[in-house]
């Protein structure tokens, strides 16, 4: 595990921009201030009770190795999730939306186009996928071509006419798996909370929270991320990326920018280091004992990444990668994710869930949250480590 703290090395990373894997890796080794945390490797993984202290409770990032190793998608030629192997095993015409345009529309293609596009383009932000749909839909469309063919061998192999079920291809590492409590929704009221991602080298992901204070894994099936996550307390005006286009919109009607692509490149190459600046400024400034408020890391194949609730993060691809990567609740952040739940009837279904789950616990340590009146009055009452995962 290498998690950088880079907040100590603003000195040396402001001088060389921060551009590349090679600088995050130089900044492991180069810092030695005090404030410079570098939490030392372990590829042990942890057990759940462990990372639940380490990581959850104390909220701070992670960098997993060896939890993907079995993993069909990382270990079989079939199951592989290579851009190569994905073409093979899904449709030839089947559309992933890969950004949008300059008029925020949406933009699809299918996988043997981006294909192209991934090992042609030049752009200074390449468009990605980043599709949450096709794991579950996958899933629930074999279920019913399942049913359907019945007395038929049904194998994805011998039916190209189907989609391959990815969600077979890999397994919820145990550390986030015991407590994962939007799964109590009906499946159809979950938010979206999976995504798989095809990304070109040079594109990546601007800085953000994860939605509805959602903690969230991301692994790694081959490329390279570089990862930057700043603390929760960071002022939202330090932590925003410029679209791209921003300049050629001015004073054009209809457009949002929310929906315009946004400068990541630009974000991590030009302004980075003056933010880092910023943050340590304004955390120096605020009077209180913060500990680490940046971390840093890469992320190679067959790693996991931890992003701890209400972090705000940003992804850059060194390389063409894909990843897969899970949003979840436990009973860290189940009350900020009550919160942060806009709509009313859900955060109502949701407390009934939760409230359910206490009614059927067997040992104390299980019930986490004690319901009253409504889901806003949610209230820990357990801070006992969740017990492991059934094998
Ligand atoms: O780009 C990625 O690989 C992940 C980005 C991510 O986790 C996020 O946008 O929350």
């Amino acid at each position: 595990m290498t998690i950088i703290d880079v907040s100590g090395v603003v000195a040396t990373t402001t001088a060389t921009t921060t551009t590349t894997a090679t600088t995050a890796t130089t900044a492991t080794t180069t810092a030695t201030t005090a404030t410079t945390a570098t939490i030392p490797p372990s590829n042990a993984p942890p057990t759940p009770q462990l990372f639940h202290q380490l990581y959850e409770i104390p909220s701070k990032p992670g960098l997993f190795m060896d939890l993907m190793a079995e993993w069909p998608a990382m270990t079989s030629i079939a199951r592989g999730w290579s851009v190569h192997q994905l073409m093979v095993r899904l449709k030839p015409d089947h559309p992933f939306e890969v950004g949008c345009d300059i008029q925020g529309d949406t933009v699809s293609m299918p996988l043997n186009e981006f294909n192209t596009y991934m090992k042609s383009n030049h752009d200074r932000n390449p468009f990605l996928v980043f599709d949450s749909m096709i794991i579950e839909r996958l899933h629930s469309q074999n279920a019913k071509a399942h049913d359907m063919l019945m007395d038929f061998a049904f194998e994805y192999e011998f039916c190209p006419c189907v989609l391959p079920d990815l969600s077979m291809d890999f397994v919820v590492p145990g550390i986030f798996s015991c407590d994962d409590f939007l799964s109590l929704l009906p499946k159809e009221r979950r938010p979206p909370y999976q995504w798989l991602i095809v990304a070109p080298a040079r594109s990546g992901s601007p800085v953000q929270k994860d939605p509805l204070a959602t903690s969230a894994w991301n692994a790694l099936l081959c490329g390279q991320q570089r990862w930057v996550f700043f603390h929760p307390d960071t002022p939202q005006e330090l932590m925003t990326t410029k679209s791209l286009d921003s300049s050629r919109v001015e004073g054009m009607a209809d457009i949002d920018r929310d929906d315009l692509w946004d400068d990541v490149w630009g974000w991590f190459h030009e302004e980075l280091a003056a933010v880092k600046e910023q943050v340590q400024a304004h955390f120096d400034s605020s009077g209180k004992k913060y500990g680490i408020t940046c971390y840093e890391c890469l992320q190679n194949t067959g790693e996991i990444v931890f992003v701890p609730s209400k972090w705000y993060h940003a992804v850059y691809n060194v390389e063409d990668s894909v990843a897969v990567t899970q949003n979840y609740c436990s009973r860290v952040n189940v009350e900020a994710v009550c919160d942060n739940m806009d709509d009313p009837d859900l955060a109502t279904l949701f407390g009934d869930c939760l409230l359910a789950r206490n009614k059927n616990a067997t040992q104390a340590s299980d019930v986490v949250v004690e319901v009253t009146t409504a889901p806003s009055t949610l209230a820990t009452t357990a801070t006992t480590a969740p017990s492991a995962p059934p094998m």
